[in-house]
């Protein structure tokens, strides 16, 4: 993996860059969608390569479950199962495990869980984590963390971000120790954890950041804290990471988490927000949030968002998506799950030909002076 600057912005800390993988070159800053189980919701592989998704995440838990890695394998890996042929990220399934799985018992060795779909037992361990995600074939790897809850006490999160540093250098370890299963190259990148303590969040990242990864993440935000929080985590890791390598922010978020992010040196994003919300019929457009199941909508044959050149906005009236939500058509989803995702795409699209052009503070300002107009 090559990662290359192309420009950093002369008034924030915003940077546009290109990662190169052997499936492809990702242009930062980027939105990711979301395919857990080896689809992104409601929409078609040829249609996320119309909207020029450049990336994928899967998610290693689900994955792992089901279909599990036997099949993964015997498919030729994710890529040719999924008939996806850009880079595909996987999460590592600490997150999941912490979240939907029951019975977590967490020891030195790893994280012991019950499926949240048949109740078997799994262990999953830092070694056994990088294994299967070389069996998925994933571009990008995550080591396997512990992300614990916002509210965590101190005690508990030093001990939790310690672990964590310890798993990161047993991934590591495994991911020298093992090649790629296809024949291409993978890459690993480190989770830094440590909640909202400034020391803590300090500590984890200095510490990784001597380990030398391929790219880092900053994990364990978005997880009930207020957005202050967040972006000030997001600063004190800034001066520390290596300005030379990738920085990706899990799991976020709105379009406002998103460019306050980028504004704050991160490249890489993902987030269910476009599908799931989609999925609700909650429509995001240049001028705010919409809820296209409102009454309001029956008779308004505007498309979604005037002017926006995208397959949705291009055909369809407001009124007539409004109706396949209302009567449960499935291309109602599809529909307001195409336009979210498309628009998530543009937004750090945008923001990164504005990075580029040297006008991104000013662009950033315009669009939250128009997107804060809420429609709802
Ligand atoms: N760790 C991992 N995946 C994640 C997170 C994390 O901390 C988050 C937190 N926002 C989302 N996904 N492995």
């Amino acid at each position: 993996m090559n990662f290359t600057l192309q420009g950093v912005d002369s008034q924030t800390a915003a940077r546009a860059g290109v990662l190169e993988t052997a499936h492809g070159t990702i242009e930062t800053p980027i939105y990711m969608p979301v395919g857990t189980r080896a689809s992104v919701k409601a929409i078609e592989q040829r249609e996320l390569l119309e909207l020029d998704a450049q990336i994928i995440l899967g998610n290693t838990y689900h994955l792992y479950l089901k279909p599990g890695t036997a099949i993964l394998q015997n498919a030729g890996g994710l890529h040719k199962f999924m008939n996806w042929p850009r880079p595909i990220l996987t999460d590592s399934g600490g997150f999941q495990v912490f979240s939907l799985s029951e019975l977590r018992e967490i020891s030195e060795e790893g994280a012991t869980f019950k499926s949240h779909i048949d109740g078997t037992r799994h262990l999953f361990s830092p070694e056994n984590v990088i294994d299967t995600q070389r069996l998925i074939g994933s571009d990008i790897m995550m080591a396997f963390d512990e992300c614990p809850p916002h509210d965590a006490d101190p005690d508990y999160l030093r001990k939790s971000h310690e672990l964590t540093l310890r798993w990161a250098a047993r991934c590591q370890n495994q991911f020298a120790k093992t090649s790629g299963v296809y024949g291409y190259e993978q890459s690993l990148f480190a989770i830094t954890q440590g909640g909202t303590n400034e020391m803590l969040r300090a500590e984890s990242t200095k510490r990784l950041v001597e380990m030398d990864f391929e790219g880092y993440a900053i994990g364990g935000l978005a997880v009930g804290e207020p957005a202050e929080e967040m972006y000030r985590m997001i600063e004190v890791s800034h001066p520390l990471l290596p300005a030379n390598k990738p920085r990706y922010l899990m799991g976020v978020g709105t379009p406002e988490n998103i460019l306050n992010a980028i504004e704050r040196g991160v490249d890489m994003f993902d987030c269910v927000i476009p599908t799931r919300e989609g999925r609700n019929g909650r429509i995001y457009t240049r001028t705010g949030i919409l809820n296209l199941r409102a009454a309001k909508y029956r008779d308004d044959f505007r498309p979604i968002d005037e002017g926006f050149d995208n397959y949705v906005c291009k055909n369809f009236s407001r009124a007539y998506i409004r109706h396949l939500l209302n009567v449960g058509e499935i291309l109602g989803l599809q529909l307001c799950s195409l336009h979210n995702t498309s628009f998530f795409i543009w937004l750090t699209k945008t923001a990164r030909a504005h990075i580029l052009k040297g006008d991104f503070q000013t662009w950033k300002a315009e669009f939250f002076a128009r997107y804060c107009h809420e429609q709802e």
